[in-house]
């Protein structure tokens, strides 16, 4: 193996397809004959995280986790890519300050949350508004957009770019970094 390590952090609002980019890199990583592990919130909070809930130290604890574990992996030498909502600028910039600079691409999965919000998979945000759920980030919840990070990925309204493409875009970067 003769890779080098990194952790690829999908950021973005529930419903914005964070977990089928996730999905798409790692696929197109495995063709490339790269080992990559996917952490995805969603997923994670049934194991190893499942004492956490959605209050800002819960979402603070659950991102301080994966960060951890994504540092692990991406030791390793796997490209680990974490994704999460990790809602809060500060909580990121934690994570990241646990790897070598360079090895943390920060991805912002950039979808209005009109967008997220009709697409709504599970009926999440048709909860939140009717007050079912408490604390649904976009809706009564914080997202602080990243300021500066290492890839946008912009969705519009009227057109997203395919998983496909989008996966292109974050394995280009990898590539022209030399992490491939
Ligand atoms: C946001 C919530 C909430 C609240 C449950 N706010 O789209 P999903 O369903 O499948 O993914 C969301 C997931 C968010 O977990 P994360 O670990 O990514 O969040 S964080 O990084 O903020 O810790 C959503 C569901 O859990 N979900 N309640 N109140 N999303």
């Amino acid at each position: 193996l003769n890779q080098k390590g990194c952790v690829v952090w999908i950021t973005g609002l529930s419903g914005s397809g964070k977990s089928t980019l996730a999905c798409a890199v790692a696929r197109e990583l495995h063709s490339r004959g790269h080992l990559s592990y996917v952490l995805d919130g969603d997923n994670v909070r049934h194991g190893l995280n499942k004492d956490l809930g959605f209050k800002a130290d819960d979402r603070a604890e659950n991102i301080r986790r994966i960060g951890e574990v994504a540092k692990l992996f991406a030791d390793a030498g796997l490209i680990c890519i974490a994704s999460l909502i990790s809602p809060y600028r500060s909580d990121r910039s934690a994570c990241r300050d646990l790897v070598p600079s360079s090895s943390f691409i920060e991805v912002f999965l950039n979808v209005p949350l009109e967008v997220c919000e009709a697409r709504d998979p599970k009926g999440l945000y048709k909860l939140a508004r009717a007050g079912k759920i408490k604390g649904f980030t976009g809706i009564d919840d914080p997202y602080e957009p990243p300021s500066d990070c290492e890839i946008v990925i912009q969705c519009r309204v009227e057109d997203c770019p395919s998983p496909k493409s989008m996966a292109e875009q974050v394995v280009s970067y990898l590539e022209a970094n030399g992490f491939l």
